[in-house]
């Protein structure tokens, strides 16, 4: 397909052409997440500068170079009437609540527009939780961002594993990998990983940023191809018939189990450090 099929493709997009209309769906979502720093942010501008005409770069979502992560708010950006992009907040250790977190910002239990704070308890993500307005009108495209400049710790993978499995219960669709810095690292090594790991597409894509805006051909193609996969899959989704009231209640038992399963197996680790502290040494 070449870039002005892609283009029309994306802003004709609508939900009601397949034979089963929208189901109930009014936006699709498309929810950027991964690590702090890896080009969430330059992704979205990117996402909307090859969609507008011309060669005069704007940053809608600000992006720079920090050391504690710069998104702290989830803000939405739309692409088209139908289309929305969202800038979720990034992840620095991946830690379980940090995952708990990012999973209920993708299944949309986090309100968009507020300050993401990552909370480690139970308790207090519960109750921020239960606070948030159900929304059921959302289809939601995962998108996962990871700069082929940082190799995939050995140790990690059986994590990232279960993490883009976790992120499919929570949306429906294999998170699509889109690895950043395409001319800094080894994006074909680091897709090899991603595939293995369960990933079904992964495109690497060079961001355009504030240092380097000129348009190129194959640059824009490959960051139009990321809009464009992500609405097939909800093609692909809404040719079966589908009950957005009930997926959001059944993804709102998967988060709460998973964070349910952590608070315990912190308790479970916090007695073992107790135990270890009293019990007398066995020789002693
Ligand atoms: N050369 C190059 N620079 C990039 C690319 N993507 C992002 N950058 C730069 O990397 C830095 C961080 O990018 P951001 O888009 O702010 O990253 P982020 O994931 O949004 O980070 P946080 O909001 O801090 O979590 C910025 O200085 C960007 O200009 C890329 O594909 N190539
Ligand atoms: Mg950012």
């Amino acid at each position: 397909m070449d870039i002005i099929q892609f283009k029309e493709n994306i802003r004709n997009f609508s939900l009601d052409d397949g034979d089963l209309g929208s189901q109930g769906y009014t936006r699709v979502l498309l929810q950027v997440f991964g690590y702090t720093g890896h080009g969430s942010s330059s992704f979205i501008n990117s996402c909307m500068y090859v969609l507008e005409e011309g060669e005069n770069f704007k940053e809608h979502a600000e992006a720079r170079e920090t050391y504690y992560g710069l998104t702290m708010v989830r803000n939405a950006y739309p692409l088209t009437d139908v289309i929305t992009i969202v800038d979720n907040r990034g992840c620095s250790k991946m830690d379980d609540f940090e995952k708990a977190e990012v999973y209920a910002q993708l299944g949309n239990f986090t309100p968009i527009g507020k300050k993401v704070e990552w909370r480690d308890n139970y308790k207090t993500m519960m109750g921020a939780l239960e606070d948030t307005e159900p929304n059921f009108s959302d289809f939601i495209v995962p998108i996962f961002v990871y700069s082929a400049r940082q190799q995939i710790p050995a140790g990690e993978k059986q994590n990232m594993k279960t993490f883009m499995e976790n992120c499919r219960k929570m949306t429906g669709i294999v998170p699509i990998i889109v690895l950043t810095f395409k001319m800094k690292g080894d994006y074909l090594g680091i897709e090899k990983q991603f595939r293995l790991m369960g990933a079904e597409t992964v495109i690497a894509i060079e961001n355009y940023t504030m240092e380097s805006t000129i348009k190129i051909l194959g640059r824009t193609t490959d960051i139009l191809m990321v809009i464009d996969t992500a609405l097939r899959n909800v093609r692909f989704r809404l040719e079966q018939p589908r009950d957005p009231r009930r997926e959001r209640i059944e993804r709102k038992k998967v988060l709460f189990n998973y964070i349910h399963q952590i608070e315990l197996h912190r308790e479970n680790e916090k007695h073992k450090i107790e135990k270890r502290t009293y019990t007398p040494f066995p020789g002693g």
